[in-house]
């Protein structure tokens, strides 16, 4: 395993991990549309590339037609996390492939297109076009946006789901990983449809569906009307969806939701996650993936666990012991 990805001297902790055939030197990406690598390269060059705080990059979900995003206001601080309702504002396939693709080509890490569609045929459309081109290692499916309308229903349904994957599997034999919305009463069905239909991964959580109260009018807050919610608030409830879905499926997962620091991040682990995703806190400080894995190091290193594989097996152990 991990053969294209350098060792680490004996007795330091192993953070590689292969993530649906993709080695990654460590477990920590970035949440889809949480950092802006064009922007960061646009500013800052090549210390973005020297100082990449992620081991994969994860796109800003992109949609067959270029798209505005939603009416403001977009954002709500709550007193422990984040609701947006961006809306999926991009350039369109077109425009992702011809601007930021070549851009996000140069990134020193595995690129990873975040792809949505308002049908099965531009799911399709996308995973053709995107999954031809050899700067992509991998696909997100993003069957759970909160905030288009429609954008969860395929996410919602295990019929929706399995016929989803029926039409975009065969269209490529790059992994296709399956984002999940919390937004569900049963996250498990649409997490054996997605395996079922050949999904090579899960991601999730995306954000739960939260609304905000402008305090003077008293209407809704957002130009939507409502968005969804991340942050330290969502992180118990990924943690649970994470261990529900772990045991449902042999997929590997990658764990997201509130992490901040190397604990939480050993938290998804030990709930069966493979590797784990960084998106609220980005926007507070854009280098916390690298702290967030050096801090991860640490944690297992204090454990006495050689790296995330023997962290998953030793919390399996104790979990069936108790
Ligand atoms: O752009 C958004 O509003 C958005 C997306 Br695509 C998503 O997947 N999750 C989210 O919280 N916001």
């Amino acid at each position: 395993m991990n053969a294209g990805v350098s060792a680490p001297p004996s007795g330091v902790v192993d953070l590689r991990v292969e993530l649906a055939g993709v080695e990654l030197e460590h477990p920590v990406l970035n949440g889809s549309g949480t950092f802006d690598a064009v922007a960061a390269l646009r500013t800052f060059g090549d210390e973005v590339r020297e100082r990449f705080p992620f081991s994969a990059f994860v796109s800003k979900t992109i949609t067959v037609a270029p798209r505005g995003g939603n009416r403001p206001p977009r954002l709500w601080e709550t007193p422990s996390g984040l609701i947006n309702s961006i809306g999926l504002p991009n350039k369109g396939l077109t425009g992702f492939l011809e601007h930021d693709l070549p851009v996000l080509a140069t990134l020193p890490v595995p690129l990873i297109v975040s792809v949505a569609g308002f049908s099965h045929d531009e799911f399709a459309t996308l995973v053709q076009a995107v999954a031809g081109r050899s700067e992509v290692a991998a696909l997100e499916l993003n069957v759970s946006c909160p905030n288009v309308e429609s954008g969860c229903i395929v996410g919602s349904e295990a019929g929706e789901m399995g016929a989803l994957m029926r039409r975009v599997r065969p269209l490529t034999a790059k992994p296709l990983i399956v984002k999940l919305t919390p937004n569900v009463s049963e996250i498990r069905p649409v997490a054996r449809a997605a395996e079922d239909g050949g999904a090579d991964a899960l991601s999730l959580i995306n954000t739960l569906r939260a609304a905000a109260v402008d305090p003077v009018s008293g209407a809704p807050w957002l130009g939507a009307g409502s968005g969804g919610l991340s942050g330290p608030a969502v992180r118990p409830v990924a943690l649970a969806l994470t261990a529900e879905v772990a045991a449902a499926t042999e997929l590997p997962l990658v764990g997201m939701g509130g992490i901040q620091e190397g604990r939480h991040a050993l938290d998804f682990i030990a709930q069966g996650a493979s590797c784990v995703a960084v998106g609220t806190e980005s926007f507070r400080d854009p280098m916390t993936g690298k702290r967030v894995r050096d801090e991860l190091a640490r944690e297992l290193q204090c454990r006495s666990l050689r790296g995330v594989q023997d962290a998953r097996l030793t919390s399996r152990a104790a979990r069936s012991t108790s």
